[in-house]
């Protein structure tokens, strides 16, 4: 046992010592996230529309539901998008009228832009334009997203107008990460959560699916897998979402026809289980398959032969070898970029991480990238995606993109996730929001909406696991615990020494009520890191009357405690895998720890 104690404590140190020079640096950016908390007024719409008016009086009752005004064509297919309204025949329901198409919105003055919609509470009812269909279903993901909202609480609506469009094209998310790819129940809930926030972008690309990736690529899926694709495409129509299906030839393509034909044969097939748009990612590969004239000519080629021929195929997406500046040819001839940008079918789009792998979206970097590819990149946002460091769970705020791009710089953004994928949805509210509305991002607040919609039953206890869950600690660091003040057990006030212990009890109670949540799919992927938060709540609290046992002089009623709150082997296995708290929480236990015991050594020398 005293092995192990002494042991223990060397590793103690050891882990102290790293964790104390990462504590006293950490770095600026660490300490604060961009935006902030804003009063709604009790309309919360997801993505922010670009503008609403609520007028200072009058309002409707709807708690009768609604009765259906629109033209034959359009009838039929809103009202598949319409269960969520109680729809009415009688006269008894408000008004909802709606008008599409491009004459009635340049007779609106509404933006004539795919998505583009207006909508008008006012005594006659509910009166939405649109541009196109999926202007209408905007339109009506914003009238039940204002159905839902507090102001609506006791069945009426307020007079209002919105006029709303996306400010980009491409919004949404690429499953493109290493690891278990999401099940079919995960993949048909995000494409739900994308359709109700303006999302209109799934592209479907796991590392790990061995028909996606070499070798397999070249055969077709079983017949299980191909009928549930044939699902994913149909909830993705549903929700107004273009299903693209993405193929990673790159490790063992041969540049001949045998693989040429394999890949239409493959493509073809995934035509006929429905997909209308494809992506080819040459990231992550080496060899042959990296050559920048043979990716350029096969992606020419599959235009010619495959997507021009079937002619209700989308432009295809390539992600280049060189998809971010950290290692890209920057040589305005010979790189890739630049092969990419004289060469390739211009209708295609091109996929760019930014300055490194998992960075942040800046003008420079497209700059860079645009002025090779002479076309708008499409961002490959690595965020949430944890592959690289898988004991993390990634749950802050979405922050980090530039708010003064515009279209003419990025085509869109898709969000690369975690493997889990209910955990990854506060990511993507935040994705959808700064696409659609790139100017009145505002990550924070957007943030807090998340929780909201994501964990509507226990927000405060999802807000408090997920403020200490953000940073990786390696790789794309972000902000954590900024709103939580740790000290040193030299310098503190009762008052620093109170608000870290109400927030340990905050975090024990957190992980009791979190393990509540009715949403049970998220709970199982945070469930470990619940059970951790927990335990590292009770380590908090055990450290903080530690340090007044400490003070209060009685050595061997200090021992025993110290003992007591050292964790075991066990206890660090299971931590090492599920981590929480990483940024300061956990590093304010190994720090304490070392300080005290040092404290106490110094003390008994000088005696
Ligand atoms: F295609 C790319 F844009 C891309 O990001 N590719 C991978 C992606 O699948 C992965 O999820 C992501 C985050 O880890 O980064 C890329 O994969 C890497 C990147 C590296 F720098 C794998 C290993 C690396 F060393």
């Amino acid at each position: 046992m005293k092995n192990f104690i002494i042991s223990t404590l060397i590793v103690i140190s050891t882990f102290a010592t790293v964790a104390k020079a990462s504590v006293d640096s950490i770095p600026e950016q660490l300490k604060s996230v961009p935006g902030q908390k804003i009063d709604h007024k009790g309309v919360i719409i997801n993505p922010t529309p670009h503008s609403i008016e609520v007028k200072k009086s009058g309002s409707i009752n709807i708690s009768k539901g609604f009765r259906l005004v629109a033209p034959q064509d359009i009838y039929h297919h809103v009202n598949d998008e319409m269960n969520f309204l109680s729809l009415k025949n009688d006269t008894d329901g408000i008004r909802l009228k709606i008008q599409q198409g491009e004459t009635i919105a340049s007779k609106n003055k509404i933006k004539e832009t795919n998505g583009s919609y207006k909508l008008v509470v006012d005594g006659k009812g509910v009166d939405i334009t649109a541009f196109d269909n999926d202007g209408t279903f905007y339109a009506l993901q914003t009238l039940r997203q204002l159905i839902s909202s507090p102001v609506a609480k006791n069945g009426t609506l307020p007079f209002l107008t919105i006029t709303d469009y996306p400010d980009l094209g491409i919004r949404g998310t690429v499953e493109g990460f290493y690891g278990n790819p999401w099940s079919h129940q995960t993949r048909l809930s995000i494409i739900d959560f994308l359709g109700q926030n303006k999302m209109n972008t799934y592209i479907y690309g796991p590392k790990d699916d061995p028909y996606h990736n070499s070798p397999n690529w070249r055969l077709p899926y079983p017949e299980k897998e191909a009928s549930q694709i044939k699902e994913l495409i149909d909830e993705s129509r549903k929700n107004h979402v273009n299903f693209v299906w993405a193929i990673h030839p790159g490790q063992d393509i041969k540049w001949n026809q045998e693989d040429y034909d394999n890949l239409l044969r493959k493509f073809n097939s995934m035509y006929d289980l429905g997909v209308r748009q494809f992506a080819i990612f040459f990231d992550d590969i080496k060899g042959e398959g990296t050559d920048s004239y043979k990716q350029t000519k096969l992606l020419n080629d599959l235009t010619n032969d495959f997507v021009i021929t079937k002619d209700d195929v989308g432009p295809i997406m390539i992600c280049p070898t060189d998809y971010t500046q950290l290692w890209a040819n920057p040589d305005l001839e010979t790189g890739q970029l630049a092969i990419y940008g004289n060469s390739l079918n211009p209708k295609a789009e091109v996929f760019w991480t930014g300055a490194v792998v998992c960075s942040d979206l800046t003008p420079e970097t497209l700059e860079f990238v645009d002025e090779r590819i002479k076309r708008p990149a499409l961002y490959w946002w690595n965020f949430p995606v944890t592959d690289y460091v898988r004991e993390i769970v990634m749950q802050g705020p979405a922050y980090g993109l530039d708010t003064t791009l515009t279209s003419q710089q990025l085509s869109g953004i898709v969000s690369n996730p975690m493997e889990h994928g209910e955990a990854s949805k506060l990511a993507l509210y935040g994705t959808g929001d700064y696409a659609w509305n790139v100017a009145q991002y505002n990550p924070l607040d957007n943030w807090e909406r998340a929780l909201v919609e994501v964990v509507p039953d226990e927000t405060e206890a999802y807000r408090t696991f997920a403020i200490h869950n953000c940073d990786t600690g390696k790789g794309y660091r972000r902000a954590e615990s900024w709103e939580t003040e740790t000290f040193t057990i030299h310098n503190y006030t009762p008052e620093q020494f109170e608000n870290l212990r109400n927030e340990f009890e905050k975090i024990v109670s957190s992980a009791e009520r979190m393990k509540k949540i009715s949403n049970s799919s998220l709970l199982n992927e945070l469930e470990p890191w619940i059970v951790e938060f927990g335990k590292l709540g009770q380590r908090g609290l055990k450290t903080l009357e530690l340090i007044k046992i400490y003070e209060n002089g009685d050595d061997a009623e200090f021992l025993r405690a110290y003992i007591d709150n050292i964790m075991s082997p066990q206890e660090r296995a299971a931590y090492s895998k599920h981590k929480v708290g990483t940024l300061k929480l956990q590093p304010f236990y190994e720090i304490v720890m070392t300080d005290l015991l040092n404290a106490r050594d110094s003390k008994k020398s000088s005696k």
